[in-house]
């Protein structure tokens, strides 16, 4: 009976569907103009001016050297975009026609047939504008004219007379453009401290002319209802957001159906003429499965369908898809001082790890769904479930919040607020009220979304006075205020999503609130979540951590690949202080900071070639990167069970900072702008590993953590500590620890003074052993090995060796090669790499801890073995510099050999 009604209602739609809804898509090509008329050529909309200007080959790569300066003029300058249209005849017979714009970037008037129809101010809303009184039946034009969005916000801050809202402007390191404040429009698109400035305009998504009579969908939003967590008995609340035309009244009735479930729910409405009209319906989805993150279950995702027919026989449609889940955000009290923070899924505890998320590309139109998959697939590699989208960038396209759902990774979004005080005019706070209702209909439906947040450390800036505001503090707090609480926060409670908001990124969570707002110490360890950023102190001491309960941002920057540089540069610019590497450098002092941290347990080799010194520089601080992260998340993730005596711990987030490159440059990013991993990403393929061991030394002990994410409890497993000293492929100790370990959660295993366990072991000086933790559910060979560095590797030089890495074979097979490694020594950060070939390694920056290995390469595009095998050298940081493939002749691999041992210089060691 069920599948009778569905299969009857799908007809239906499909049928009707055709003959009622009119809408006329105008993507596609337009014309574009510069305001004084001396360019005049065409754009592929959605899209922006420079990349129509790329693709018509009136400028170049806009991220090739010093051409984002190059560039500036278009910024400043206004443009038009226009095309002609068709209007059905049969126009006369509807009464509303609406021009509807998915996304205009930013600041635009809009002209049908040369009549005003409305202008734009924010790229983050959807318009639509009333366009029946100036179309005709047959063609019709349509102008958009966008102004300068630079001059715009420059003119928005000089009529802001009463008082500053800070910063103007940017550090100058930024290279950008002031007043991103002032706009609503993507802020880091004015530059960032990783980002260029561009300020890209034109219609960036979607535009159409749609056509109706009595109502038109608009917005579907349907949030799961669980009552209890015994129980699995679901329900929906469905809200249908009707747009209605001007006949005086529309009946009707709306049928909302999950055609996967056989469930159908009826309703007949009357609907009001010229306005919104909000439909409510709520039933029991008794057979719908549960949506859970990934690495807790399955991702069954439910269309539904949400259909309006008039009396009159009209008929609109709209689908949307969506997964059964709950969330919670737990703050209790905890015994002492403090809240817990953390999210429940389905009632159930998740641990979030994972990374934050930037804008992709400087330009969106360049956003493929590829690219979007590649990194979501790069994060699920690296055993991610939480991506937080940062409040400096944008709400991402549709294909984003799919890949989430469909993957289970979770999503932490954030309105778009970032690092700035913010103008609290009438007309600011309206565009910024309508954004946040559309944005919340629009991603509300997505179970991958979890958590919100109203801004980006923006209740810390003011706190801390970052921008000089603590003169006027009350002032800019009442702003603060008026903006992220009566405005953001009110309007998302109002839509009910049953998601949790905090008010910004760090805060305290409901202390904050009880703090009236702006908490005394937004940072607190024992409250909410926590940003982290210390470029100063040692990174592998992990006493310079807090212990917070969440870790929602750490990073440490690193250079990008040489073949990403390579691409953006010429050979002057390949050193580590040429103009070209210090205007890519936006992070004041990065450049430093890296060198500093680099040098804390690190030797800089020097040659007398440029380009290899540069390469090595680019080496080191992906290693440096890697190691710092690496020791800081296994920090927050071995705390997630117990507290220390102040009451810090309970951490149960680790999301670092960050995942992806907007373009090719030093940067926070472990992937970089076209896709390729840093050593840091797979270094987290491991720190962020289910199961794992992690060890560290304080004050002359040492302590081993075992902790999983696993859903089931480990009873009687195995903690396997190993110390090695660097001439060795035999570990000069094995000890085996049994352990019994709760579902979700992290245990001391062992505590030991270091000196005694390294004496034990024979070890003839900490400089010249390390140890390397496993975990499993017994004790095998094939677990993995996670190691300690117990002193810098320039403290262990002439112990560790040189290892004489040899690539022996490269085997082929589709987009799979099987490369064999040969090691005469151990040999710490191994790495592998393929120069622009695009794919990713089974593992990289690897500890060789056996003479032979097997690493795969996987190719993400079709390659010969002969490029791979051209393209692909080797190196340790103990290797006197890369090799590529060796002949496969002893002969000459002996040559080579011994080549290598007479005519280079050791370079780390
Ligand atoms: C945090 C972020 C970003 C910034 C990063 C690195 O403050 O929210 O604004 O890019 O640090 O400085």
């Amino acid at each position: 009976m069920m599948s009778c009604l569905r299969n009857l209602f799908l007809f239906c739609t499909l049928i009707v569907y055709s003959l009622c809804e009119i809408r006329v898509d105008l993507n596609g090509e337009w014309k574009l103009e510069d305001a004084n008329e001396t360019i005049s050529t065409s754009v592929v909309v959605p899209g922006s001016v420079h990349t129509a200007l790329i693709s018509n080959g009136i400028i170049g790569d806009p991220y090739f050297r010093f051409n984002d300066l190059e560039y500036r003029w278009i910024v400043y300058t206004n443009w038009t975009f226009s095309r002609i249209f068709s209007i059905p005849s049969n126009i006369t017979s509807v009464s509303t026609v609406q021009l509807v714009c998915d996304g205009l970037d930013t600041v635009s008037t809009v002209f049908i047939n040369g009549h005003r129809v409305g202008n734009s101010v924010n790229m983050f809303l959807r318009y639509i504008y009333n366009i029946g009184k100036f179309v005709n039946p047959g063609e019709n034009t349509i102008r958009i004219e966008f102004e300068s969005p630079v001059s715009y916000a420059a003119k928005q801050a000089a009529a802001h007379s009463q008082y500053n809202v800070p910063p103007a402007c940017n550090p100058p390191e930024y290279q950008g453009f002031c007043h991103p404040n002032y706009i609503r429009k993507e802020q880091c698109s004015f530059s960032w401290d990783w980002g260029p400035a561009f300020a890209p305009v034109g219609i960036w998504r979607n535009i159409s002319v749609e056509l109706f009579q009595a109502a038109a969908i608009r917005d579907v939003t349907a949030i799961p209802i669980l009552s209890n967590s015994k129980d699995i008995n679901w329900s929906l609340n469905v809200t249908t957001y009707l747009e209605t035309g001007s006949v005086s009244k529309a009946e009707g009735e709306i049928v909302i159906s999950l055609p996967q479930l056989g469930v159908v729910n009826t309703t007949s409405v009357t609907l009001k003429s010229g306005s919104i009209s909000t439909h409510n319906a709520h039933f029991d989805v008794p057979m719908a499965e549960t949506w859970w993150p990934i690495g807790y279950g399955r991702q069954p995702l439910y269309v539904v369908s949400v259909m309006f027919s008039s009396a009159s026989g009209e008929v609109s449609v709209k689908n949307v898809t969506i997964g059964f889940r709950t969330v919670q955000l737990i703050q209790d009290a905890l015994p002492g001082k403090g809240n817990t923070f953390y999210f429940k899924i389905n009632y159930q505890y998740i641990f979030l790890k994972g990374a934050n998320w930037i804008p992709v590309d400087a330009f969106q139109e360049r956003v493929t769904k590829d690219r979007l998959k590649n990194l979501f697939q790069s994060a699920i590699d690296a055993n991610m479930n939480t991506l937080r989208v940062w409040g400096g960038g944008i709400y991402e396209k549709d294909e984003f919040y799919k890949l989430a759902d469909e993957s289970g990774i979770l999503i932490w979004q954030d309105i778009m607020f970032a690092c700035a005080m913010y103008p609290t005019g009438e007309d600011f706070l309206l565009t910024v009220d309508s954004e946040v209702e559309y944005q919340v209909r629009r991603l509300s439906k997505h179970p991958s979304v979890i958590a919100w947040g109203a801004n980006n450390e923006n209740e810390g800036a003011l706190r801390e006075n970052w921008y000089g505001t603590s003169s006027n503090f009350s002032l800019y707090k009442a702003d603060y205020i008026k903006l992220y609480i009566s405005t953001i926060r009110q309007r998302y409670l109002e839509q009910h999503t049953n998601v949790p908001i905090v008010s910004s990124s760090p805060s305290n969570g409901v202390e904050t609130e009880k703090e009236g707002w702006v908490a005394n110490n937004p940072k607190d360890p024992l409250y909410g979540d926590v940003h982290y950023y210390n470029y100063v102190d040692d990174c592998w001491n992990v006493s310079i951590y807090d212990t917070p309960r969440f870790a929602s941002e750490y990073g440490y920057q690193s250079l990008p690949s040489f073949s990403a540089i390579k691409s953006v540069s010429n050979p002057e610019d390949w050193s580590y202080n040429s103009t070209f590497s210090l205007h890519r450098q936006h992070h004041p002092k990065g450049n430093s900071q890296m060198l500093s941290m680099i040098k804390k347990h690190f030797t800089i080799p020097e040659t007398n070639d440029s380009v290899a010194d540069y390469k090595n520089m680019i080496y080191l601080t992906q290693i440096s990167q890697a190691m710092c992260i690496k020791i800081e998340t296994e920090h927050y993730r071995r705390h997630q069970s117990d507290v220390d005596k102040n009451n810090n711990g309970m951490t149960r987030g680790a999301l670092y900072w960050q995942l992806n490159d907007i373009w090719q440059a030093p940067t926070w990013a472990s992937t970089e702008y076209e896709g390729k991993w840093k050593m840091l990403h797979y270094f987290a393929k491991d720190f962020f590993a289910p199961l794992l061991a992690s060890g560290y030394i304080v004050d002359g002990h040492l302590y081993v953590y075992a902790i999983s994410d696993l859903t089931d409890p480990l009873i009687n497993a195995t903690l396997v500590v190993k110390i090695w000293s660097w001439d060795s492929f035999t570990p000069l100790l094995v000890q085996n620890y049994k352990f019994n370990l709760k579902s979700q959660s992290s245990i001391m295993v062992l505590t030991v003074t270091s000196s005694e366990i390294l004496s034990k072991a024979g070890c003839k000086s900490r400089n010249s052993c390390f140890f390397t933790f496993g975990v499993g559910r017994m004790a095998s060979n094939k677990i993995e090995t996670n190691p300690l560095y117990i002193s810098s590797f320039f403290d262990a030089k002439g112990l560790v060796q040189d290892p004489y890495l040899q690539i022996t074979k490269v085997v082929q097979e589709g987009n799979i090669f099987t490369i064999g490694i040969k090691s005469s020594a151990i040999a710490p950060f191994v790495w592998l790499d393929v120069g622009d070939i695009k794919g990713r390694f089974s593992r990289n920056g690897f500890l060789q801890l056996e003479p032979t290995v097997t690493v795969t390469f996987y190719a993400w595009e079709v390659v010969s073995l002969q490029t791979l095998e051209d393209s692909l050298t080797i190196q340790s940081l103990t290797s006197r510099k890369p090799t590529k493939v060796q002949p496969y002749n002893y002969m000459f691999m002996y040559f080579f050999y011994f080549f290598n041992l007479v005519t280079n210089v050791l370079f780390f060691t």
